[in-house]
C-alpha cells in the first residue's frame, strides 16, 4: 500500500462498500458521570464537540491536535503522533491526562509517547480540558489543568431489539507525506452483552515544508541529501488495536479492554534521537453503577511499556559518516562496535504502570452532590542505554535504574447550588507521591565525570516522599439570561518526575538525550527538588444570547508557581558539560532542573454566532484569542515555550449534507523568549485551511486543504531543528549548522476522507 495510486483506490473502495449490517440506534449507558462538573462553573470543562472531532480526523494522525481549537490549548511540537498539549503556558507532565480513567505517563526521556499518542484520533468519543482551575476529582499531581479522553462508552442493543450489529470503517489519505491511514470499529451487542474491536492504522512519509524553506543543511554530502524542502524526521508508522467487553442489567456497567500499541517508528525532527520502537499493552477493567444514593465507578489498569530509541535514517546516515568510518547509507560504519568504533546510540526504556481508583457520588438533596474518592498509582521505570563502542563503552549506561514513582490520593469535593442564581463548587485533595531510584552506572565508570558522579549518586539518599495538598473554590453567578459571570481559585501541587530528580550524567552526550522540550538542550536531574505548587485565579465573564447559539467569553488568569521546575545553566562544579560550556546565546546549552518562583498570566478569547440563515445554506463566525505571558520572577527570564498572542476565525457553513468551514490562524512573532535556554524567536505569520465535508446516512466525506497558500511558517512551540545530520553534539558537524533553525511546519496538504458506517 505504498503508492498514492493504490491509496486512492483503497478510499474508493471504502466509499463504494455498501452497509451490509442495519443501523442501530446508540444507548448510552457506559457513560455514568461520576466526575466532572453538572453545571457551568469555572472549573467546567471545555470539551471538543463531535463535529470538530470528525472534521479534524483526515487531517491529523495525532491526537492532542483536535485540541488545536481549544482557547488557551497550544501544542509542542514533536513526532507527528504525539505533540504535548500546553494549557496556558504550563505543558506537558504539569498536566494530568486520563485516556480512558488511565493516568498515563511518557516512558522515555524525551517523552515521545505521551499519554494521547496511545488514543488514535478515529477512537476519540470525548475530548475535554480542564484549564487552571481543576475540580479535585479529576485533578493530582498536575499544575496545569487536566486533560480527559475518552474512547466511545459500549453500546447495547435496545430492549426488545435482540441484538445488534454495527461498524465504521474509515480511511484518508493527506499529500504532504503521502500519509494514508485506516480504522475499523465493529460491535456486536444484546441487551445486557457488547463486544467491540477497534483498530487503526497511520503512517506518513516526511512532511514537505511551506514554500522557501531552503535551510535543509546537508546539501553537498554525497548520498543522501534530502530535497531542500523536506523537513528531516518527521515520518512515522503507527497500529493501534484495543477489544473491549461490557456487561450491562441492573443500573451496573462492568467493562474490560484490552488494548496493544505498536510504533515500528517515528521519527523526530526536534530531538537527537528518533523513535525505532515502541509497544504498549494495556488491560482496563471499570465498574460503574447507579444507586439510590448516586453513582460508584471503580477502576483498575495496568499498561507495560516497551520504548527503543536510536538514529532514524536521515540521522544515521551521517552520524555513521562523521564517526570516521565508511558512510554507508545503511549506517553500519564499523564493526565490531569497540573503544574506536560506534554504531549507533541504542536508548531502552521500559515502564510499567498499575492503578485502582474508586469514587462515589452522592447526591445529598436536589442542590447539593458531593464526591468522594481514592486512587492508587504504581509507576516502575528502566532506561537504560547498552554499550555501543567509541565513547559509550564497555558498560551498559543507566540513565534511570529501578525508578519508582507511587501516588496515593484521596478526596473530597462538594458541589451546591446554594441559590438559583449560585453554582459552587470546592473541594480538597491529598496525595503522597514517593519516588526512588536505583543505583546508576556510566558507560565507564572510571572516566570523569562519572569517577566522581557514580559513586556520589550511588551514595546518596535517594528516596522521597511528598505530602502534597490540592484545594479548589469556584463560584458561578447567573447575573441573568445573557450574563454569566464566574469566579475560580485553585491551588494545585506536582511532585517532580523521574528523570527531573533522578538523571545523574553531566557529560554533554548523555545530558543532551535528557530533553523533552524539543530544544535540543541538554537536561541534568537534581535530587534536591521539590514538588511545584501552582495558586491560580481565573475569572470568566460570559455575555450570550438567550438560546446560548451567540456567545462572547473573556478569561483572564494569573498563576504564580512556588518551586516550579525550570532549568538554569548546570553550575561548572559538576563536572563535564557543566564545567567546559561558556555562558551566552546562540548555542545549544547545558541545564539543570532547579526549583524557581515563576508567575503566568494571560487572557483567553472566545467567541461565536450565527451569521445567516439563507437558501444555500446557514453561515456562522466563531473565533479565539489567546495571550500568555510567563516570567522566571528569580532570573528575569521568560519561561520557555509560551505561545505568543494567537487568534483563530473560522467562517462555517452548513446546507442539508455540507459542513463546510474556512479557518485562519494567525500567530505573532516568538520574540519573549527564554535566553537561558537560547529558545530560537519565531516570525509571526498566518495560515488559511479549508475544509468541506458531505454526509449521507452512512458514509461522510471530507475533503480539505490544510496551509492553502503552502505559506512556510515555524509553529512557535515546534522546537529547535534536529531532523537531519548527526545531532550527537552541540558544535557543528560538517556542513550542519544545529542551533539557530526552528521546525518548520507542514506546507500544504490536501486530505480527503471517507468514513462509512455499517
Ligand atoms: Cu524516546
Amino acid at each position: 500500500m505504498n503508492s498514492p495510486h493504490q491509496r486512492l483506490s483503497l478510499l474508493i473502495a471504502v466509499a463504494l462498500a455498501s452497509p451490509a449490517m442495519a443501523q442501530s440506534p446508540e444507548v448510552d449507558l457506559g457513560r455514568v458521570e461520576v466526575t466532572g462538573v453538572r453545571d457551568a462553573s469555572s472549573a467546567s470543562p471545555h470539551t471538543v464537540d463531535a463535529s470538530t472531532v470528525k472534521a479534524l480526523r483526515p487531517a491529523t494522525s495525532d491526537t492532542a491536535s483536535l485540541l488545536r481549537n481549544v482557547p488557551g490549548v497550544s501544542l509542542y511540537g514533536a513526532g507527528g503522533l504525539s505533540s504535548l498539549p500546553s494549557i496556558r503556558g504550563l505543558a506537558d507532565d504539569r498536566i494530568r491526562i486520563k485516556v480512558d480513567g488511565m493516568d498515563l505517563i511518557a516512558a522515555c526521556p524525551n517523552h515521545m509517547n505521551p499519554a494521547l499518542s496511545y488514543l488514535d484520533p478515529s477512537n476519540v468519543g470525548r475530548l475535554a480540558v480542564f484549564a487552571g482551575v481543576t475540580p479535585v476529582s479529576v485533578g493530582g499531581d498536575s499544575i496545569a489543568g487536566t486533560i480527559v479522553a475518552e474512547t466511545p462508552p459500549p453500546r447495547f442493543a435496545r430492549p426488545g431489539e435482540g441484538s445488534l450489529l454495527a461498524g465504521e470503517i474509515g480511511a484518508y489519505y493527506r499529500s504532504n507525506g503521502n500519509a494514508f491511514g485506516g480504522n475499523l470499529a465493529a460491535t456486536y451487542a444484546t441487551e445486557s452483552f457488547s463486544i467491540t474491536y477497534t483498530g487503526a492504522t497511520a503512517e506518513s512519509d516526511n512532511l514537505r515544508a511551506g514554500r522557501d524553506f531552503k535551510t535543509s543543511a546537508v546539501t553537498g554530502r554525497p548520498g543522501h541529501a534530502l530535497p531542500l524542502d523536506e523537513i528531516g524526521s518527521s515520518a512515522y508508522e503507527s497500529r493501534n488495536h484495543e477489544l473491549g467487553i461490557a456487561f450491562t442489567g441492573g443500573g451496573h456497567l462492568v467493562e474490560a479492554k484490552v488494548g496493544y500499541q505498536d510504533i515500528p517508528f517515528e521519527l523526530w525532527p526536534n530531538q537527537r534521537m528518533d523513535m525505532l520502537g515502541n509497544e504498549q499493552r494495556r488491560l482496563n477493567l471499570r465498574y460503574a453503577g447507579k444507586f439510590a444514593w448516586g453513582a460508584l465507578e471503580a477502576r483498575a489498569w495496568r499498561e507495560e511499556v516497551e520504548h527503543f530509541m536510536d538514529f532514524g535514517a536521515d540521522k544515521r546516515y551521517w552520524y555513521a559518516a562523521d564517526s570516521g568510518g565508511p558512510a554507508a547509507p545503511d549506517g553500519t560504519p564499523c564493526s565490531p562496535i569497540g573503544p574506536t568504533c560506534a554504531a549507533g546510540m541504542p536508548m531502552n526504556t521500559q515502564s510499567t504502570n498499575t492503578g485502582v481508583v474508586v469514587k462515589g457520588s452522592i447526591d445529598l438533596s436536589e442542590r447539593d452532590l458531593v464526591r468522594v474518592g481514592a486512587e492508587y498509582q504504581r509507576y516502575r521505570l528502566d532506561d537504560w542505554w547498552p554499550a555501543s563502542g567509541g565513547g559509550m563503552w564497555p558498560n551498559t549506561f543507566r540513565n534511570v535504574n529501578d525508578g519508582k514513582r507511587d501516588r496515593t490520593a484521596v478526596y473530597a469535593e462538594w458541589e451546591g447550588r446554594p441559590d438559583p442564581r449560585w453554582t459552587t463548587l470546592a473541594g480538597v485533595r491529598y496525595e503522597r507521591v514517593t519516588t526512588d531510584a536505583g543505583p546508576v552506572q556510566a558507560y565507564n565508570n572510571n572516566v570523569a565525570p562519572a569517577n566522581v558522579l557514580v559513586p556520589a549518586f550511588n551514595a546518596a539518599d535517594r528516596k522521597r516522599t511528598d505530602d502534597n495538598w490540592d484545594a479548589t473554590f469556584a463560584a458561578r453567578y447567573a447575573a441573568s439570561a445573557t450574563l454569566d459571570v464566574d469566579l475560580g481559585l485553585a491551588r494545585k501541587v506536582r511532585s517532580p518526575g523521574l528523570y527531573e530528580r533522578y538523571t545523574w550524567m553531566s557529560r554533554g552526550m548523555e545530558m543532551l538525550m535528557v530533553n523533552w522540550f524539543g530544544d535540543g538542550n541538554g537536561y541534568l536531574g537534581n535530587l534536591g527538588l521539590v514538588p511545584e505548587k501552582a495558586h491560580t485565579v481565573s475569572a470568566t465573564i460570559d455575555w450570550h444570547s438567550p438560546d446560548r447559539e451567540s456567545r462572547f467569553e473573556v478569561t483572564p488568569y494569573y498563576t504564580r508557581v512556588t518551586d516550579y521546575i525550570d532549568a538554569l545553566r548546570c553550575p561548572p562544579s559538576l563536572g563535564g558539560a557543566c564545567a567546559t560550556q561558556t555562558p551566552g546565546g546562540g548555542k545549544f546549552v547545558y541545564l539543570q532542573f532547579v526549583n524557581q518562583s515563576a508567575r503566568l498570566y494571560g487572557i483567553d478569547v472566545s467567541g461565536r454566532a450565527p451569521l445567516a440563515a439563507t437558501a444555500i445554506g446557514e453561515f456562522g463566525l466563531s473565533g479565539t484569542v489567546s495571550y500568555a505571558n510567563g516570567t522566571n520572577r528569580d532570573t528575569g527570564d521568560n519561561l520557555y515555550n509560551i505561545m505568543p498572542l494567537n487568534g483563530k476565525l473560522m467562517l462555517t457553513h452548513r446546507h442539508g449534507g455540507w459542513e463546510n468551514a474556512l479557518e485562519a490562524v494567525m500567530v505573532a512573532a516568538k520574540d519573549d523568549v527564554s535566553a537561558e535556554r537560547n529558545e530560537v524567536a519565531t516570525a509571526g505569520y498566518a495560515l488559511v485551511h479549508l475544509r468541506a465535508s458531505y454526509s449521507w446516512t452512512k458514509v461522510r466525506v471530507d475533503l480539505g486543504v490544510e496551509n492553502l497558500f503552502d505559506t512556510f511558517h515555524a509553529p512557535p512551540l515546534g522546537g529547535a531543528y534536529l531532523g537531519q545530520g548527526t545531532t550527537m553534539t552541540t558544535s557543528p558537524v560538517g556542513s550542519v549548522p544545529l542551533w539557530g533553525t526552528a521546525v518548520p511546519g507542514a506546507g500544504r496538504s490536501i486530505y480527503v476522507g471517507v468514513k462509512v458506517t455499517l
